[in-house]
């Protein structure tokens, strides 16, 4: 990690721009539960970020106490992590602008995310869209995080991150002043698929709801999900070079296997040659156990947003403690007059 010398620190965020799911859950915030007993953390609701495309104003506070209630209940302890929402830290937004001035169009062109998201019509698309991987960096390194655990569809806006963190401490001669940081996002549940397309991502914007398991799910709706998950009319492969293109059974089996804590292969071991009958209900039976108490408990959390408000409150003034600091910093380095 080049010769930075600050201290170990990690940030994520997730956008409040609908259910939080499995895929959030496996890829995301099972990993910021593990790390807050390690690290100095800071996780946000990235508000910001969801109005990259539009969001009933009337849904997006209660969308933000979900998110924040999510992460209570999945086990975050808001007095060793910070919990706040991006919106109450001005600082992400003012250094999102010289960091617009620093990173490259060309960079920012090859994002395939703003291509998936924007579709044929980019012309339609906001420019917040299209910038949105900026102020992401600048989310990140307002902290000067080191570590930013993530699923693997923001591994193209990490690098562009390290690659902003790079450009700005070589041109301004501010050698190792921003870390590069580092994902982490290998593991189990990196990247949860669809329920009912096996090659698409399971996302909150998902049109059919049977496509994606929702934290806030009961029993009852898990396991009618996966029952009627789709796959393929082959038995589960004994070993791992069988799921080769099969994506449906490769995503079921990669879901068993991160909830387990088992490898696709020790799955395959105890479940290879059954059919999707027989493993189906040991899936819907492992999700339900792991998930739905979670999903209890938020509901529990969510019916006191008075409590959900304060907490984001007392994770914002820890926040803006750092991120102030590195502002007025950045603008001192930049040639501003302070
Ligand atoms: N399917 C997934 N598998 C593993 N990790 C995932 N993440 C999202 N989907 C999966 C991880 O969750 C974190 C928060 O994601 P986000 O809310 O910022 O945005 P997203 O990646 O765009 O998630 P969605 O659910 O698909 O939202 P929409 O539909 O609004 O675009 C990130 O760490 C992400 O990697």
């Amino acid at each position: 990690m080049t010769g930075y010398k600050g201290p170990n620190r990690v940030f994520s965020g997730i956008q409040p721009s609908g259910g939080m799911h499995l895929g959030n859950y496996l890829g995301a915030i099972r990993k910021f539960v593990d790390m807050q007993h390690t690290h100095d953390c800071y996780f946000c609701v990235v508000d910001m970020h969801a109005i990259t495309a539009w969001q009933d104003p009337k849904k997006l506070r209660d969308q933000t106490f979900h998110i924040v209630a999510s992460y209570l209940a999945a086990g975050i302890d808001p007095r060793k992590a910070a919990v706040l929402h991006q919106s109450a830290v001005p600082a992400h937004a003012e250094l999102a602008w010289i960091f617009n001035c620093v990173a490259r169009l060309g960079w920012l062109d090859r994002m395939t995310q703003f291509k998936d998201k924007a579709g044929k019509d980019k012309e339609r698309a906001s420019v917040g869209l299209y910038t949105y991987p900026v102020l992401m960096a600048a989310d990140i390194l307002v902290y000067k995080a080191t570590h930013v655990p993530v699923g693997e569809d923001q591994k193209q806006h990490l690098e562009l991150a390290r690659d902003i963190a790079g450009k700005f401490n070589r041109e301004f001669e501010a050698a190792d002043y921003f870390p590069s940081p580092e994902p982490l996002i290998k593991g189990p549940g990196a990247r949860v698929m669809s329920l009912r397309d096996g090659t698409a991502k399971m996302s909150k914007s998902d049109p059919s709801e049977q496509a994606t398991i929702y934290l806030s799910d009961d029993a009852d709706a898990i396991a009618r999900k996966i029952k009627k998950a789709k796959t393929d009319p082959e038995p589960l492969p004994s070993e791992t070079a069988g799921l080769e293109n099969r994506p449906e059974a490769s995503n079921l089996v990669g879901i068993y296997a991160a909830l387990s804590g088992k490898t696709d292969a020790a799955v395959l071991k105890e479940f290879g040659g059954e059919g999707f009958g027989k493993f189906k209900p040991a899936l819907a039976g492992l999700v339900v156990e792991k998930i739905a108490p979670i999903g209890a408990e938020l509901r529990r959390l969510e019916a006191d947003p008075g409590h959900l408000r304060s907490i984001l409150m007392d994770g914002a003034a820890r926040a803006r403690s750092i991120a102030d600091k590195t502002v007025a910093e950045v603008k001192e380095i930049v040639g501003f007059v302070v």
